[in-house]
């Protein structure tokens, strides 16, 4: 079947130019198809790769996937499924192998009786690790043969071709891909726990899929093997783990619901697990194919209403509370004080929405969840009184705390955003009124205080010391936490008000940053701050407005030249250049904010020309609540560690 564009001579048809032109527009602009270049899209690569791996095994003929991390940060993932496909496509008269690795969205084409991760954050295709990686090598062993590929920045340099003949029964994948350092030019170094964390979480929500992450960068290899046999049942222990539960078992429901006709048959998996622990968080994960909803959607809005109501028809019939309490309404944030939650569906045709597609838009899947989650909790509660009633208990007092915060709340609350006779007395504000142009500097002590006041740009900074001690939100409920100064001062300068009355459009600045002196009490102040912002306003770090200054930890000096170090290395940099012996050199190692004169500290650390700041993301809110739980906990010794290993949470950006 001739075609006009069709030039058989090199064999180049319009099917080569076309995987071209779509493997080109990868390169060209890879963040659109993985999110960014920075470390975040280089751990993508992987996510993509072992995302079809778990689809394999999730429709049941895979069952172990493996990753390694190899010495020069390549990667190789394999897995134990029926192989991606080697026969000629009858039309494109190519391997399906060889589309699959350089067709975009060819990926999920052969097979449609399974959930695809698809129109979110993953399942652009393995063709696009391949685009965006130097080398690519792919081995596939199926009907009694192992079929091997390889390519150059998507680009087929050896054909499909039989290596061997192996065991009819021995079938799988292994794809082996090295990033390409011209895209990813930010890092090409790949971070153990930051995979550890995904893979641990993939286990979680793929019950019996065992999924193996090594890395031989290491002297002693390091290998860690996820298998979660009761699925999120263990994500929820695991999450409870440091953490004295009011209950022992954890409720769970896996189920089904086809919300479809029988012509349209529409079913969604659902898979839902909590348990309360006796802490003032609310920490619920939501997914959608495996996908994190940190935005939610509705399969939260669905669980987080049958819970509500659930747990109020319950006070109703109760007998065993008495009757001022039976009154009781209890709002959402009541019936979710300390609770842990995870909440995974999949469903066929997902619509991903919100500003970072992670927000399920499909209506028919709120309802499905609400009732399935209401029959489960109202069975539960009736079949383990003493459970129900250590929840209602909580919730309950949670509702009364809640009144006095509001009490207390009402004293923070600003009338309106223009209305400086609210503001604290210690803000320094600035002139400009535009929230987007506007900075905030919440400095740790009054000396460092002062220093930035005089160092700052007070059109667009504005400036809060913070003396004492903040309180550990972790540790206490909210009315305890309205009723700290410090935070008090927060909330009043930020304008945005907290929890359920969170919002983000009256943040009166856009960018938080948090600056204390480098040394331990330094980091503990950053992490209590960072403790509240979680907790209390996580639109906040969602937003990327909250930020973390870093002040030079030296001061090279010689004459009138001087030169700022950031770390040590830079200070051994800087002293090496500056040459000739150490003697006239002036070394000076700051301790503190407060060593610093005020025109130091605008030249070395407030100035968004020169200045380098670390940008606060969520990029992992399992890992960041892990974090914080450790840090924030009774365990002093990780807590050392991780202050002396600095703060994983934080992702470096902004300059
Ligand atoms: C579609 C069909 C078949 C296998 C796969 C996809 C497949 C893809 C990947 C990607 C990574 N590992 C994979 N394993 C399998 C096989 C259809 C058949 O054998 O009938």
């Amino acid at each position: 079947m001739a075609n006009e564009n069709d030039t058989p001579t090199n064999g180049y048809g319009a099917g080569s130019i076309q995987v071209l032109k779509g493997l080109e527009a990868v390169r060209m602009r890879p963040g659109m198809y993985i999110g960014s270049t920075s470390a975040r899209g280089l751990h993508h690569l992987v996510y993509e790769v072992v995302d079809n791996s778990i689809d394999e095994a999730l429709a049941g003929y895979a069952t172990k996937v493996t990753v390694v991390i190899h010495p020069d940060d390549s990667i190789t993932v394999t897995d134990d499924g029926r192989g991606i496909p080697t026969d000629m496509h009858p039309v494109e008269k190519k391997p399906g192998l060889e589309l699959a690795m350089t067709v975009l969205h060819a990926g999920g084409k052969f097979d449609k009786n399974t959930y695809k991760v698809s129109g979110g954050l993953h399942g652009v295709g393995v063709s696009v690790v391949n685009a965006l990686s130097t080398q690519l090598k792919v081995w596939v062993k199926r009907e009694g043969k192992e079929h091997y590929m390889d390519f150059a920045t998507g680009i087929t340099t050896t054909p499909l071709t039989v290596l061997r003949d192996v065991p009819a029964e021995e079938t799988g994948t292994t794809v082996w891909f090295k990033p390409d350092g011209s895209i990813f030019t930010e890092t090409l170094r790949y971070d153990w726990s930051t995979l550890a964390s995904r893979l641990r979480e993939l286990a979680f929500l793929n019950k019996g899929i065992s999924i193996t992450l090594t890395d031989e960068r290491v002297g002693d290899e390091q290998t860690e093997t996820f298998l979660a046999e009761d699925g999120i049942k263990g994500f929820i222990r695991y999450l409870n783990a440091n953490r004295k539960v009011l209950h022992q078992d954890v409720v769970a429901l896996e189920t089904s619901v086809d919300t479809g006709t029988a012509e349209h048959p529409n079913e969604i998996a659902i898979d839902v697990a909590l348990q309360y622990n006796d802490g003032y968080a609310d920490t619920v994960f939501s997914f959608v194919n495996n996908i994190n909803t940190h935005e939610g959607g509705t399969h939260l809005t669905g669980f987080k209403s049958a819970l509500t109501s659930v747990i109020n028809k319950y006070i109703e019939k109760s007998t065993v509370l008495n009757k001022k309490d039976k009154d009781i309404r209890l709002s959402g944030d009541d019936v979710r004080e300390g609770i842990i939650a995870v909440i995974s569906v999949k469903v066929r045709e997902p619509q991903f929405e919100g500003q970072t597609k992670t927000k399920l838009g499909n209506s028919e899947v709120e309802g499905a969840v609400r009732s399935v989650v209401a029959e489960l909790l109202s069975t539960y509660l009736e079949e383990h009184p003493k459970t129900a009633n250590a929840i209602i208990e909580k919730a309950v007092s949670a509702a009364r705390a809640r009144e006095a915060a509001r009490k207390a709340r009402d004293l923070t609350r600003k009338k309106s955003a223009l209305d400086v006779g609210n503001l604290p007395g210690k803000l320094a504000d600035c002139s400009l009124s535009d929230p987007s142009l506007c900075e905030i500097y919440l400095v740790e002590g009054d000396s460092a205080g002062g220093s930035a006041k005089q160092g700052r740009k007070r059109d667009f900074q504005a400036i809060l010391p913070l003396r004492g001690k903040i309180i550990n939100v972790e540790k206490a409920r909210i009315d305890k936490v309205l009723s700290n100064e410090e935070i008090r001062t927060i909330i009043t300068a930020l304008g945005t008000g907290i929890r359920e009355e969170f919002d983000i459009a009256k943040a009166r600045y856009h960018k938080v940053i948090i600056m204390t002196d480098a040394d331990v009490d330094g980091a503990h102040i950053r992490t209590l701050l960072l403790t509240f912002f979680f907790r209390q306003m996580p639109e906040l770090i969602e937003a990327g407005f909250m930020y973390i200054a870093q002040p030079p930890l030296y001061r090279v000096a010689k004459g009138k030249e001087e030169y700022y170090a950031y770390t040590e290395k830079e200070r051994d940099v800087i002293t090496e250049r500056m040459g000739d012996g150490r003697a006239n050199l002036n070394i000076q190692r700051y301790k503190g904010l407060g060593e610093m004169n005020p025109e130091q500290l605008w030249k070395t650390t407030m100035d968004p020309e020169t200045r380098s700041m670390f940008r606060v993301t969520m990029e992992d809110a399992v890992l960041a609540d892990q974090t914080f739980q450790m840090l924030m906990g009774d365990d002093v010794e990780p807590r050392r560690h991780f202050i002396e290993t600095n703060a994983r949470f934080v992702s470096n950006l902004d300059i």
